[in-house]
């Protein structure tokens, strides 16, 4: 029910499905909410569809919906990345006055954050670059909310957030101030590259169980819900459970099998990676999981491919000696560790994107508002959380104890998938690059050296020596003697 007489507690401008969704998470907490989007017919259809289930005031111009808002006065915008939400920063800070908070809540890239936070401050407007994470279900019901900007905005921002926020099983909701300006969105950026990653290994054991081990969906759907009772417990395994068991209604074949296997991508997975390429961070399951999607997409190549390269020789299930159950029980291992890996990498770019740009970002506390809400939440966050509260300054989450110890029970059913997996000529791109990041990782000795001898060779781009201090050149092209640099 609107009212003339009240005012809004909190603005939602854009109302798609996310905006719509959010609107009504924070009318069903009790708060009054201001709505407006750019076309109006949006708006009407949403006071008809939802105007009876909580306090909403529309508007219809940016300046009607701001006269609308309780100062100091707090709009969050949920329209498309991009040009877009510059577009209603500006037009809402044209409206709006010192103090006031505008907070995007889209996908924005972090780097856009960081530069509207000081466009907003020179104009005296707090500016609230926010995570959102939990798909349409979340913004409706409790997603995970990941905010960066001033930490003043928090404080105004906080107890709204919290109540909108979902509740991990502890009682703490899902939403902590991550750090100053493009921190929150950094974060959600990242959280949605470990999310290509957790997405792809479970697609990659789903593929070894259908075509390695020549299981149905319905039999592959069993055995997800069955290890979503276990250490892989997480959101993403449970819905892969409900899409394999799920039947077309028009072919009566599984759905998974009529659906296009060619998988899409909106951005952030790739903004993850390009952001990993330039800090010098290896996230490399992330990166192979943007990658097979890319190939997935490839349809022409891959059409003209089919059937028209040499596989070698290929081993059939039944000839790699082990039973169907071990081979399910082994690739579940397979996924667990090559899944670590993931997180493990994503929580190395954080440190780093914390430190490039001063953030001090606290992992701990991150991995606790990744526990509910969001689509990767996961029981094993609580241990990852668990992990980085001992120590803060972990260098590898795979170093943590508890990890180490589950490293220790997983590794050779990882290798042993990893060589029924190319054994078998199946694609597992994620499985087999993490185990060899995991093996470079552990390594004494790596290929590194030859690369610096080459590239002293052909560049004259020096060398360091493991046994003494200085920076070294060999002679390449005259007496082959070395040269002491400094
Ligand atoms: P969309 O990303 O599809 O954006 C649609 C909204 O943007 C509409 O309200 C549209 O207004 C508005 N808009 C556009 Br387009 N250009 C505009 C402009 N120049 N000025 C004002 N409004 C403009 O909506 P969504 O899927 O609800 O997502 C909203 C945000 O949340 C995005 O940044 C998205 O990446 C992010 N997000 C989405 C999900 C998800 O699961 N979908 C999850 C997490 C985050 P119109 O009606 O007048 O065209």
């Amino acid at each position: 029910m609107s009212s003339e007489s009240n005012l809004a507690q909190i603005g939602v401008v854009g109302l798609a499905v996310m905006g719509s969704n959010l609107a009504r998470n924070f009318a069903s907490r009790g708060h009054t909410v201001a709505v407006y989007n750019r076309s109006t017919e949006k708006t009407t259809r949403f006071m008809e569809d939802f105007g009876e289930t909580g306090n909403f005031l529309p508007a219809e111009t940016i300046e009607e919906f701001v006269s609308r808002l309780e100062r100091p006065r707090r709009a969050i915008i949920m329209v498309q990345a991009g040009a877009a939400t510059d577009a209603v920063i500006n037009q809402l800070a044209d409206a709006m006055d010192d103090g006031d908070v505008i907070i995007d809540g889209g996908n924005s890239l972090f780097t856009d954050t960081i530069r509207r936070e000081k466009e907003m401050a020179q104009r005296n407007r707090h500016f609230v670059g926010a995570g959102i994470s939990g798909g349409e279900e979340g913004a409706l019901r409790g997603p995970a909310i990941m905010p960066g900007g001033p930490k003043e905005s928090w404080e105004s921002l906080g107890p709204l957030l919290e109540s909108i926020a979902a509740v991990a099983p502890d009682g703490t909701p899902c939403v902590d101030h991550i750090g100053p300006d493009g921190s929150g969105h950094y974060v959600k950026m990242v959280h949605n590259g470990i999310e290509y990653a957790d997405m792809q290994v479970i697609g990659e054991a789903y593929q070894l169980l259908r075509f390695g081990a020549g299981l149905e969906p319905a039999e592959i759907a069993e055995i997800f819900a069955e290890w979503n009772k276990g250490d892989l417990d997480s959101y993403l395994i449970e819905i892969t459970a409900e899409v394999l068991r799920q039947v077309d209604a028009e072919t009566g074949k599984p759905l998974v099998d009529v659906i296009l296997d060619a998988a899409g991508q909106k951005g952030t997975g790739r903004w993850t990676v390009k952001q990993a390429l330039d800090l010098g961070v290896p996230t490399t399951a992330i990166g192979e999981a943007v990658f097979a999607r890319a190939l997935s997409s490839s349809l022409d190549q891959r059409k003209a491919a089919q059937g028209n390269l040499p596989s070698g020789t290929l081993a059939g299930f039944e000839e790699l000696g082990i039973s169907r159950e071990d081979f399910i029980e082994r690739v579940r291992k397979a996924l667990y560790a090559s899944k670590l890996v993931a997180y493990a990498q994503g929580f190395d770019e954080i440190r780093a994107g914390s430190e490039e740009y001063g953030w001090d970002i606290d992992r701990g506390r991150l991995a606790t508002i990744w526990r509910e809400g969001c689509i990767i939440r996961a029981a094993f966050l609580d241990r990852i959380k668990e992990a980085y509260d001992k120590d803060p300054a972990l260098t590898s989450l795979l170093l943590d104890p508890y990890f180490h110890t589950e490293l220790s029970d997983l590794v050779d059913a990882w290798r042993d998938v990893v060589i029924y997996a190319t054994r078998q000529g199946l694609p597992a791109p994620v499985f087999t690059s993490s185990l060899a990041y995991y093996d470079s990782l552990r390594a004494e000795r790596l290929p590194a050296a030859i690369i610096q001898s080459q590239r002293d060779f052909f560049g004259a781009h020096t060398y360091q020596r493991v046994d003494k201090e200085g920076t070294f050149h060999t002679e390449w092209s005259g007496d082959r003697s070395e040269t002491k640099l400094n």
